[in-house]
């Protein structure tokens, strides 16, 4: 499902954020030593081989919030941004946190000139963010920034799970204005 907001197309796409091959940048739902690990960052760092790792040791640690950028070598693209998301219930407050997640890593992608950039659903796994919560959290950061956007004319966020894909679709369908 796409929709325009601002005149920049949010899209919502059930899948694995490894395998977006259209996208310039995709966001890796990292930790703080931004080191392999499972569920995204595992994903991502072995579809990308050894060298991510290697250029991001140098980068960690991060704290919650922030993020930074690679290249993406064996991923089908060009750049990684690895952000920190909150754990639920350790890092607070846990909502201004993950907004920060989502708002640093469409900033960069900005002032890298990057046009299209996917991101997961950060926090929502193993730092056990509920993701309705989180969500609420998406659709308040995202569209705040999208008046400041003159690079990035594509954000896609890559759902795993079908339960939350369809939580995804029915928030951007209430928002969308085109
Ligand atoms: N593509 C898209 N979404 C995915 C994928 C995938 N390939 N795999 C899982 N998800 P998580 P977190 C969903 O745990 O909560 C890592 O080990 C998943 O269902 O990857 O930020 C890091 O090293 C969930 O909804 O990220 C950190 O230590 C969401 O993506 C820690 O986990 C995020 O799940 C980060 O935890």
């Amino acid at each position: 499902m796409k929709r325009k907001i601002n005149n920049i197309e949010i899209e919502i796409k059930k899948g694995n954020i490894a395998d977006q091959p259209d996208l310039d940048v995709v966001v890796n739902a990292a930790n703080a030593q931004l080191a392999p690990g499972g569920g995204v960052a595992g994903a991502i760092h072995s579809k990308a081989g050894p060298n991510l790792y290697a250029e991001c040791r140098p980068l960690a640690p991060i704290a919650p919030g922030e993020a930074v950028i690679t290249k993406g070598y064996g991923l089908p693209n060009k750049f990684v941004i690895h952000c920190l998301g909150p754990v639920y219930g350790r890092d607070k407050p846990e909502d201004k946190l993950l907004s920060s997640c989502y708002t640093n890593s469409i900033a960069l992608a900005e002032k890298r000139s990057l046009t299209s950039i996917g991101f997961p659903a950060i926090s929502t796994g193993i730092f056990g963010y509920p993701a309705h919560l989180a969500i609420d959290v998406v659709f308040k950061a995202v569209p705040a920034i999208l008046p400041e956007l003159e690079h990035v004319k594509k954000i896609r966020f890559v759902i795993f799970s079908e339960e939350d894909f369809h939580l995804y679709e029915s928030i951007l369908k209430e928002l969308a204005t085109e």
